[in-house]
This record gives structure tokens, sequence and C-alpha cells, in this order.
């Protein structure tokens, strides 16, 4: 056992990080905490007073709160996947996408996803998000991933934020023909055993409860 994982199944920086996990660790090594976001649990408070899913509790002490700092603690405990995944070679321009993703694409997300709360209608943010998507999609018309033939961190952690753009209006994105090879890209991954594996669902866990493992290795 290495520690503990705070996590929310449906947050999509919980399942970039579970993704990782799945992927480095396959040996259920982690225990798994699925967390209400309204009623978090204080052990997870008191660790990480920012109080955002994911968090891993390692069992050194250390805390990692970010969800892409979880995922590259993943990559360092597995070298072998780590030189294809996040080869040296491609780390800079990985980081930069993933930075876009978690800045200006999600702040379209976001006002996309909820505009109701916001001042602007649906489309307005749509738009904003569409810069982001045509970058993406620019890359898969030359591979098959983002950064190539073989899926890597860019991969897995931006493909949760494309899934909740696509189900915000699933019918809008279907018909959107320039979306074409991003959409392969992202049923691709949707359908994939590793998405499967990292969306099992689990009872939310409160103090005193058996431990549950993750990965989940049955
Ligand atoms: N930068 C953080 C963001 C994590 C985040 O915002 N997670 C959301 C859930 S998707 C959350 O926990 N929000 C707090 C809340 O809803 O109370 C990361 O990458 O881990």
């Amino acid at each position: 056992m290495l520690g503990t994982l705070y996590s929310f199944r449906r947050c999509p920086y919980a399942m970039r990080a579970r993704l990782a996990i799945q992927l480095c660790l396959p040996n259920g090594e982690l225990e798994l905490r699925e967390v209400v976001l309204k009623d978090k649990p204080q052990s997870m408070i008191k660790i990480s007073p920012k109080a955002t899913v994911p968090v891993l509790q390692l069992n050194s002490g250390q805390i990692i709160d970010e969800s892409i700092d979880i995922a590259r603690w993943a990559f360092s405990l597995n070298t072998e996947l780590s030189e294809t995944m996040y080869a040296e070679s491609i780390q800079a321009e990985s980081d930069a996408l993933i930075s876009e993703n978690d800045g200006d694409f999600k702040w379209a997300l976001d006002r996309y996803k909820y505009s109701d709360r916001f001042e602007q209608d649906e489309e307005y943010y749509r738009e904003k998000a569409k810069g982001f998507l045509a970058q993406l999609e620019d890359k898969l018309s030359d591979h098959t991933f983002l950064m190539g033939n073989q899926m890597t961190l860019a991969d897995i952690a931006v493909f949760p934020f494309v899934r909740q753009f696509a189900h915000v209006d699933k019918k809008w994105f279907d018909q959107q023909k320039q979306y074409h090879n991003l959409r392969q890209w992202l049923n691709g991954l949707l359908e994939g055993e590793l998405f499967v594996g990292i969306m099992k669902k689990y009872p939310a866990w409160k103090e005193g409860d058996e431990p549950t493992y993750f990965p989940n290795v049955e």
C-alpha cells in the first residue's frame, strides 16, 4: 500500500489522476475514498484545506493535491511507461497543452456547461472553447493521439475535459464536421478498457468503512 486517494468519480481532474494511476500502478496499491463534494470528509480537508479532489496522501506523509502532480507522481514510479508517455522530448509541448486545457479551455467549459449562472449565453462560451478544440483537431489530423501515434500523458490529462465539453450538447458536437478526428480520438478513449476501469462506481466513503482498493484488481 502506497497511500490514500480522495476522488470523485465524475470529476475530470480526478479522472486524470485515476487514469495515470491505473496505467502506472495497476495492482491496487492505493486506498480509494469516494468523496461527496457537498459533504467532504474532514480527514481530507485537514490534509488539503483548499478541499478540491483529487488528493493523494502518501504513506510517507507527502500530500499531493493537484491532479497533474498526482499523474506525474504515478509516472515517476513507472519508468518504462514514462519513457513513452511522458518522454523528455514531448514534455514541453505536453505541459503547454495541459496548462491551456486547465486554463482558458476549462474557463470556457465551465461557462458553456452552466451558462445560466453566467452573463453570456451558451453559444458565446462555446465559441471561446473552439480555439483549443481546433488545436487538438489539428494535432489529431496528423496522428492518432495528441503527441504522436501513441497515447501519452497529454491524452489522458485532456480527454476527460473534452468528454465534458462533448456532453454539454452531444447532438451539436456529433454534427460538427470540423471535429472529425477529435470525435474519433474521444470515442476511442471512452470505449477503451482503461476508461471503463476508472469509471467503476464506488459508494461514498465514510470514516470507519472497510477500505476499497484502487485500481480495482478483481
Ligand atoms: N487544480 C485542481 C482542480 C481540482 C478541482 O477543481 N476539482 C473539483 C471537482 S471536479 C473540486 O474539487 N471542486 C471543489 C468543490 O466542488 O467543492 C486539480 O488539478 O486537481
